[in-house]
């Protein structure tokens, strides 16, 4: 079965010091660059999310004028408002400094859209539009993804989530995955979510065993 390693937003802002810090998310970027090598190792896509706004986006706490990590409505649907954070070319929105980024063989750009927020790396939140991550999957005969990154309890989680929906079958490397945790139990809420909807959940040894 041929098979993609899927990297969520391994990015400057959701690392230490970053404007959306996730609590050690630099963490993950050994795991990811040791996947790489052992997924290109037996011929493996390589693949990568980058969360990438502009500089209005309507996601940010800041546009709506209101308090960061508070809750709303952006065009219908629920919203977390977050700190100003990926904005298009700055250096908050690169891919993490330590990424062996010259192993990603494709990389798929979202939240582009100002009137709605995107945390899966195949539609926005209100499934309206499509990234062209899962076209790049099918065109590369691609049907098991093993996905990995930040955060846990958003981005990869409803990224898992539509890929489960599109008929992958998807593997968890968890702990290649750090959550934001606004409530203490965020991530392991979201893991037991991904599980029951049917990813398999497994640790890097597991996997590279
Ligand atoms: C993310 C919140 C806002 C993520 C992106 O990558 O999980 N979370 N934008
Ligand atoms: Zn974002």
């Amino acid at each position: 079965m041929k098979r993609a390693l899927l990297m969520v937003d391994i990015q400057n802002d959701f690392c230490a010091g970053g404007a959306l810090a996730v609590p050690d998310g630099d963490s993950i970027v050994d795991v990811a660059n040791a996947l790489m090598s052992f997924c290109k190792t037996r011929g493996d896509a390589v693949v990568a999310t980058q969360d990438w706004h502009p500089a209005n986006h309507g996601s940010f706490a800041s546009v709506q004028k209101t308090e960061p990590y508070t809750q709303g409505k952006l065009d219908g649907l629920r919203q977390t408002w977050w700190p100003d954070h990926c904005v298009q070319h700055s250096e908050g929105a690169e891919l993490h400094p330590l990424l062996n980024t010259q192993e990603i063989d494709a990389i798929f750009r979202k939240g582009e859209n100002t009137q709605i927020d995107s945390y899966s790396g195949f539609f926005d939140n209100g499934h309206r539009q499509k990234t062209e991550l899962d076209s790049w999957l099918f065109r590369n005969e691609i049907k098991q993804i093993v996905v990995m990154g930040l955060a846990t309890d958003y981005c990869v989680k409803f990224t898992v989530l539509d890929a489960l929906t599109l008929g992958y079958d998807v593997i968890v490397i968890t702990d290649g995955c750090r959550g934001v945790n606004l409530h203490p139990q965020d991530s392991l809420k979201a893991f037991q979510t991904m599980s029951a909807a049917g990813a398999t959940l497994m640790t890097f040894a597991d996997f590279t065993y």
